[in-house]
């Protein structure tokens, strides 16, 4: 697991090289302008990254989750956002691809794989979040149709989006009763709220998504109905993940600054880096990311192995990552100094951006519930 092949290598410095050429010099600018540069993400696409672990046949790349994180690690060493924007993207072909009929991945995957088409995953509603399995948002059949309506809440890429995974009540209330419904961006009766004012994930917009008697044809469910729940959360497990790698490459772009930094700067006649407590701060943040790694890869390959602790040790990589990344990338601001809090310097961008990858995707708290309820059997 730890030994890269001379394949996987070329697969990582392409990503790098697009990371650090075709996203970093534009990142702060995108934050600031709140763009969404589809432009880039179709560029992104044409190195495979649009269906990384769809299977070949429909456009997919047939990479495993442990390629995934590595390659999302690099990604956002450019920029967390853009990254954690692929990575929804593509947790929502890979669960198309998993769970979908032959003429449902013959008929979505291509565009998703050339990000001709873009994704958004629908779970959360105004008053179910981490509580996913209360949604009210209804799929009524109606003969040979589905009629949808509801509200969804905090959506990336809504509006902008061609592809919709809508998790909706089609039977009874609870987890059994939801299913995951595929939905046209062009769709009658969709429609979209504001692009959410944020603390960071700027350079993506987040909607609601309103459905009044949006209908589909009822083929358009994925993996069969009432089963959603599980799809959904299957496909949070690969994206868990993914978000944790965006946490961790966003952190690691803070360490190199910093540590360019402290070894530029000087104060009482040193430089930084000859201080002891700012040695110690650096060798501290080096080992928070390195022990990311280990456990990020375990998870995935946990989850490549379909091992039966896949879904809790998704659940410890996620909170593990995403907190240890959000401190390494607050410690590379402060030993900045003043120079940290100001935007020029790309390090306050990435703390704005990784905080919330602590709440979303399944809040950390959440995660030590599923982990605890693993542990204890409960
Ligand atoms: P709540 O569930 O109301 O939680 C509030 C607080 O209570 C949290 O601290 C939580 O951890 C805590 N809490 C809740 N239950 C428990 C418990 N049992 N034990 C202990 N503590 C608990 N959702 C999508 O479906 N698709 C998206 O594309 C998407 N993108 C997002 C983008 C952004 C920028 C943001 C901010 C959110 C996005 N979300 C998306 C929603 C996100 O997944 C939810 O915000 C998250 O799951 C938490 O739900 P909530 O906000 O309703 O908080
Ligand atoms: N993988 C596979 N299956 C899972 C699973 C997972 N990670 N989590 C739950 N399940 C299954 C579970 O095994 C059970 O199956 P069955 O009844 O067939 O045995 C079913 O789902 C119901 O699970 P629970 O009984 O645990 O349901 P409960 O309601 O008690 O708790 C909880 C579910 C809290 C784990 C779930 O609601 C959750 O993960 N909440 C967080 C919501 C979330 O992550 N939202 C993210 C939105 S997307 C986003 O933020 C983006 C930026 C895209």
């Amino acid at each position: 697991m730890f030994t890269l092949t001379a394949d996987d290598q070329a697969i990582l410095d392409t990503v790098q090289q697009f990371a650090h050429e075709e996203i970093e010099p534009y990142a702060l600018d995108w934050d600031q302008r709140k763009h969404f540069p589809v432009d880039v993400l179709r560029r992104a696409a044409t190195l495979g990254m649009g269906a990384i672990c769809v299977r070949e046949d429909v456009g997919g790349s047939g990479l495993t989750r442990l390629d995934s994180v590595r390659i999302f690690e690099h990604l956002a060493h450019g920029c967390p956002t853009i990254a954690a924007y692929v990575s929804i993207h593509n947790m929502v072909a890979s669960m198309i691809d998993t769970y979908g009929t032959e003429a449902q991945r013959r008929d979505w995957l291509p565009p998703l794989a050339t990000m001709d088409s873009l994704a958004s995953y629908c779970l959360t509603e105004p008053n179910s979040g981490s509580d996913a399995a209360a949604l009210t948002t209804s799929a009524r059949r109606d003969g040979d149709e589905l009629v949808i309506n509801g509200v969804k809440q905090f959506i990336s890429g809504a509006g902008v989006s061609s592809t919709y995974v809508v998790m909706a009540r089609t039977g009874g209330a609870g987890p059994h009763g939801i299913s995951a419904v595929l939905v046209p961006g062009s769709a009658a009766g969709l429609s979209f709220g504001a692009n959410e004012t944020k603390m960071g994930w700027n350079a993506m917009p987040t909607r609601q998504v309103m459905f009044d008697n949006v209908r589909v044809p009822a083929t358009n469910i994925l993996g069969g109905e009432n089963n959603g729940f599980r799809i959904a959360m299957n496909g949070l497990n690969g994206g868990r993940l993914n978000i944790a790698a965006c946490s961790l490459g966003g952190a690691q772009a803070a360490l190199d600054k910093a540590v360019h930094y402290v070894n530029e700067r000087s104060a009482f006649g040193q430089k930084l880096s000859q201080r002891e407590t700012v040695q110690s701060t650096i060798a501290g943040m080096r080992i928070d990311l390195e022990a990311s790694r280990s456990i990020l890869w375990r998870a995935a390959e946990a989850l490549d192995d379909d091992s039966k602790d896949k879904i809790a040790l998704c659940a410890m990589a996620k909170s593990f990552v995403t907190e240890a990344g959000f401190r390494v990338a607050d410690e590379a601001l402060q030993l900045h100094g003043g120079y940290g809090y100001l935007a020029d310097y790309g390090i306050e961008k990435i703390v704005r951006d990784l905080r919330v990858h602590k709440i979303l995707e399944g809040t950390n708290e959440i995660m030590r519930m599923v982990v605890a309820r693993s542990t204890l059997n409960v």
